[in-house]
């Protein structure tokens, strides 16, 4: 079709078929971001990972809201005291503890010597930039270590040496080859000796680098243990929230200190929050990161660690700390206006702190265990519950019914 002008003009019946295609190929592709990267390192099939990944979703927060209600009963009398030094305690928890926790609260104001906390302050040049600093950060995570002796014992020599080589070859052509020095040129055009040399040392110096590079690659992509600490993260604009669903800890929202907050609490401007992540000594912890708005960053340097919060999707990390200590971290993608505002702060504490933290939370420090345990337990319970409820609850046709059945179950 011609218009007026003699430009072309193309009619929807034209355009259809190159429609049809591009969303015939955009089908094939997969989606790339940084998890298909981490799936083609680790060689597993894109669609049955992200099926999975849906369903580990799924199941974390559906985990979440119910260890929260079952736990309600259980966690109002240690909720008490959270009140007083957490600013945003858990929504979810505070919502449904509230009623009952208010009378426990005036009544036991110190119960469980041990479920208290306060925020570790942090030690100067460690987790966090220091001034003039060109170095990467104390690691205190194996793969931070291993990534750190890599780049210092392995890249920064290799690199200094063949950098300083090259300059050397260059400064002696010029000096040496220049016109009035060197005044008839060679006309020199093959060398079959120099050539197999400077191709074969580059490949062997690629593939000495190759090992240790793959090796640390295969580490960080290595699946989580069954015994990791899983905390789920998500990036808003402009805060971080984390949660922890095997403990029963709805998500809490952790957001940057002002200037004289932050002087007050003695951190560092900028990377101080108000409610850190807290996490177990030595313990691996199992990130599930996702963003709710916009693609955020969940990086921490002092663990060698960085993934992409991105929404719909929940990306995993890991990251074990060795060092108690508080490490700072930063959203590292440009997510919008406060991009540099939304800092991370992980505070690392010895178990026995940590499982005090986690009380202070409302939560259950031995979390997985009880998960684990609930199923068997739970089995029982509702058979031996359902008898009793017979006489006295009058739900028509469904209780007679139900306890015949239920009878034998109860008795074994
Ligand atoms: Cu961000």
């Amino acid at each position: 079709m011609l218009e007026a002008s003699g430009k072309r003009v193309y009619s929807a019946r034209e355009i259809q078929p190159a429609f049809r295609l591009s969303r015939r190929l955009s089908d094939m592709l997969p989606d790339g971001t940084k998890y298909d990267k981490e799936q083609q390192a680790t060689g597993g099939t894109s669609l049955m990972k992200s099926l999975k990944t849906l369903v580990i979703a799924a199941a974390l927060s559906l985990g979440a809201v119910g260890v929260g209600h079952a736990q309600t009963p259980a966690a109002a009398p240690v909720e008490a005291p959270v009140a007083a030094p957490v600013a945003n305690p858990a929504p979810a928890a505070a919502d449904a503890t509230v009623p009952t926790a208010a009378p426990a609260a005036t009544e036991a104001a110190v119960p469980a010597g041990d479920a208290t906390y306060t925020p570790m302050k942090p030690t100067p040049g460690v987790g966090q930039p220091i001034d003039a600093g060109i170095d990467f950060q104390p690691q205190v995570s194996p793969v931070g270590e291993q990534a750190y002796w890599f780049n210092h014992v392995i890249l920064l020599p290799v690199i200094t040496i063949i950098t300083l080589f090259v300059l050397g070859l260059l400064l002696w052509v010029v000096f040496r080859y220049r016109a009035k020095a060197n005044p008839v040129p060679s006309k020199t055009t093959h060398n079959t000796f120099i050539e197999i040399i400077w191709t074969a040392i580059p490949v062997l110096i690629l593939a000495v680098i190759a090992v240790p590079s793959i090796r640390l690659l295969a580490q960080q992509y290595e699946p989580p243990k069954k015994e990791a600490l899983t905390i789920k993260v998500t990036g808003y604009q402009w805060y971080w929230g984390y949660a922890y669903p095997d403990q029963g800890i709805g998500e809490y929202v952790s957001k940057m200190l002002t200037a004289d907050q932050a002087k007050a609490s003695g951190e560092p401007y900028q990377l101080a929050v108000d409610n850190r992540m807290v996490v177990p000594v030595g313990r691996q912890v199992k990130l599930i990161i996702t963003g709710a708005d916009v693609i955020h960053s969940f990086a921490v340097p002092a663990f060698w660690t960085k993934m992409d919060a991105v929404p719909g999707r929940a990306n995993e990390t890991t990251f074990t700390a060795n060092k108690v200590g508080v490490y700072y971290g930063q959203c590292s993608e440009l997510c919008g206006v406060d991009h540099g505002f939304m800092p991370i702060a992980v505070e690392v504490l010895p178990v026995d702190k940590w499982e005090a933290w986690v009380r202070s939370k409302g939560g259950n420090p031995a979390g997985p265990v009880v998960a684990a345990a609930a199923p068997a337990a739970a089995a029982p319970t509702p058979a031996v519950a359902a008898p009793a409820a017979t006489p006295a609850a009058t739900t028509t046709e469904a209780a007679p019914a139900a306890a015949p059945a239920a009878a034998p179950v109860a008795k074994n």
